[in-house]
């Protein structure tokens, strides 16, 4: 049935740059063209975007405008204000602080729905799910202030369901993971008001406070932004970890395989796309589920392939070594495939213009939360009572579609292998060794610069950049300087389609410090720590490290950056915004959405770093970014005088190298 011409593809954009470095991407991009099926690829080529708004100097806060304030063009020009009066920098700060409610409302709602499906199911009341990582349970039970000893698990369980829930709706105090920080982070979020108390009134707050003629001071807003944000990321989406973690199973390291390649021409193919492992881990077990295997048999196909996309994808990849069809840019092209079944989706990062393209083909395209249905989708929706019986439905739906495909498919070739599952527990087992879990041996060998640094490499996809591009130039230059990196996202899905996932990587891309770790641990460079709300495992694997000594008493002290070189949702700007409040130096690509205001900007790249030991920073060139980020490793090492430490590693090599040549 496949059309078996499977050639390079001719990577044309109109001005003939390439539209993405991922080679099966740009053939499905050709095919699409062919087959005259329109893709955001081609919607970023004829729509582009509206500056003013892109630089955060469009107010639409109230009914007297729109008010545009973007910068002035001549130094005698005065600069514009909203018609109330409302600053450059008032606007472009209100637009930033609405990004990062919305991106801490979605994990966070996403952490909420997981704590009420655990809650239900400590208390037994969801078939299919029960506590998969006792261990984890005890963990986060000591975290949560339980006495974990007087209690069986059971009791434990809903305890801690009841715990976490409370978190969102907490009015006064702090958000309990929030003490899992290094105590000088806590002391300085206490100095600085930015403590989040519960996550809801920390959002809330925000929407508050932007409302038209409520707060008018950029500082006082970045601070309150700073609260939602560190609610999602030590509150939030550390709940959702933790809880997914217990009930599914912490990740250890699997093998999987990445691309479109994983389709298959003659199984039924089921694509799981979103965020929420919550369905999606029932699904896994329904499609092995004989009598599933044997309905699909008996319409012709010769098994169920079940692949993720987008967050979804990590989430069932790291417990189950489901492979993944690929990242957020290839959702449209998944289904032009013409060989996928059913395109599953929970919520966040799912293009609406999904329904219209599988029009075009047989797919079906299947909602399942009440959340987030589109129109012109099927809609089954998730009863989390009785998750494997939704599931069901669901597979039975994509085993009816397969009898529909019409006879124009095409699955290009390209699928990579991977180690992925580099969850903190599984870093600190893997460094220790066998006799004691630790982070000591990392520690050692970024105090004697074997390892340079540690950077975070983190978030989206986005059309108006090379897709997978800027990730992977970024990554590679950072690893060939020893930095070790840490992902999540979609940026691990384009590390996985590229080979940086693999141990292997080590030789061929890293510096000879790390590469040699590498080698010796049997890690790859780049270590896949999960999806997007598993950022909160960076934060974890960074206190880690602070709590381990010989690298400063705080996050800001350690010799990292993070950055999120493709960015496009606003669940990103929340990360960055929580990172930059941990102590940490972020940089985001792209665009970045407060540059129409000079002063704010300033603020958020310069100013911050005093008051917060993190800031911000925006740089469009990958080898750039990288030059930054090691920049201000460098700084961190010189501060914490193990600059020399290097200076001699380096001096070392070199040396070696002399005499090689000799
Ligand atoms: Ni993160 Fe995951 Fe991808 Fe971006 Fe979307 S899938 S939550 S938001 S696009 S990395």
């Amino acid at each position: 049935m496949a059309e078996k011409k499977d050639k390079k593809s001719t990577k044309i954009n109109e001005d003939g740059s390439a539209l993405s470095v991922c080679e099966a991407t740009q053939k499905m991009i050709d095919r699409a063209r062919e087959l005259k099926v329109s893709t955001v690829y081609d919607r970023a080529a004829a729509m582009k975007p509206c500056l003013i708004g892109a630089e955060g100097s469009c107010c639409k806060n109230c009914s007297m405008g729109p008010c545009r304030v973007p910068p002035s063009k001549k130094e005698d020009e005065p600069q514009k204000v909203g018609l109330c009066g409302a600053t450059a920098e008032t606007i472009a700060a209100r637009n930033f602080a609405r990004m990062v409610a919305a991106g801490a409302a979605a994990h966070s709602d996403h952490g909420r729905g997981v704590a009420e499906v655990f809650l239900a199911a400590a208390k037994g009341e969801v078939p299919g799910y029960g506590i998969k990582d006792v261990q984890k349970l005890l963990q986060v039970g000591l975290d949560l202030g339980l006495d974990v000893e007087k209690m069986e698990t059971k009791e434990l369980a809903i305890k801690i369901g009841e715990k976490c829930l409370a978190e969102f709706g907490q009015q006064e105090g702090e958000l309990l993971f929030a003490k899992k920080a290094p105590l000088k982070r806590q002391e300085l979020w206490r100095k600085h008001n930015l403590m989040p108390r519960g996550i809801d009134r920390e959002i809330v707050e925000i929407m508050h406070r932007t409302h038209m003629g409520v707060d008018q001071d950029y500082k006082n807003l970045t601070a309150q932004a700073g609260r939602a944000a560190l609610g999602d990321g030590w509150g939030g989406s550390m709940i959702a970890t933790e809880l997914q973690d217990i009930m599914f199973g912490t990740p250890v390291p699997v093998t999987g395989s990445i691309n479109l390649g994983v389709l298959n021409e003659d199984t039924v193919n089921i694509i799981v796309h979103g965020h929420e492992p919550l369905l999606s881990e029932m699904i896994v077990v329904a499609c092995q589920d004989p009598e599933m295997v044997k309905l699909a048999r008996s319409k012709g196909a010769s098994g169920i392939t079940l692949a993720g996309m987008c967050c979804t994808a990590n989430e069932i990849l790291m417990r189950h070594g489901i492979p993944i069809a690929g990242n957020f840019l290839q959702q449209e092209l998944a289904i032009i495939t013409g060989v996928l079944d059913a395109m599953v989706v929970d919520v966040q990062c799912e293009m609406q213009s999904m329904s219209n393209i599988a029009k075009c083909f047989h797919t079906q395209l299947i909602t399942t939360s009440p959340k987030a249905k589109i129109e012109g989708a099927r809609h089954i929706q998730f009863e989390e009572h009785n998750p494997i019986e939704t599931a069901k439905q669901i597979v039975r739906a994509a085993i009816g579609a397969y009898p529909n495909r019409k006879s124009n498919s095409f699955i290009p070739s390209e699928k990579n292998d991977m180690v992925v599952g580099f969850s903190h527990e599984t870093i600190n087992y893997l460094l220790g060794g066998t006799f004691r879990s630790s982070y000591r041996p990392l520690n050692d060998n970024i105090i004697g610069g074997r390892i340079r640094g540690i950077a975070g490499v983190v978030g989206c996809n986005n059309a108006r950049t090379v897709h997978d591009g800027q990730h992977l130039a970024l990554i590679k230059e950072l690893i060939k300087n020893d930095v070790i990196v840490l992902t999540t996202g979609c940026s691990a899905m384009a590390c996985g389609k590229a080979g940086l996932l693999a141990p292997e990587a080590a030789k061929e891309y890293c510096g000879s410090g790390l590469a040699e770790i590498c080698e010796t641990v049997g890690i790859p460079p780049v270590l896949h720590m999960g999806s997007c709300v598993d950022n909160s495992r960076i934060l974890i694997a960074a206190t880690a490290v602070v709590k381990e000594g010989g690298l400063g008493d705080d996050i800001s002290d350690l010799p990292a950056a993070g950055a999120a070189p493709e960015w496009m949702s606003e669940k990103a700007i929340s990360i960055g915004h929580y990172f930059v409040a941990s102590g940490v130096y972020t940089l985001f690509g792209t665009t970045f959405p407060t540059t129409g205001s000079k002063k704010f900007t300033e603020y958020l790249f310069n100013n911050l770093e005093e008051e917060w030991g993190g800031m911000w920073d925006f740089v469009d060139n990958p080898l750039d970014m990288a030059k930054k980020m090691i920049a201000h490793i460098d700084k961190k090492r010189k501060a914490l005088g193990i600059d020399k430490a290097r200076d001699r590693v380096l001096m070392d090599m070199q040396m070696r190298r002399e005499l090689d040549a000799v």
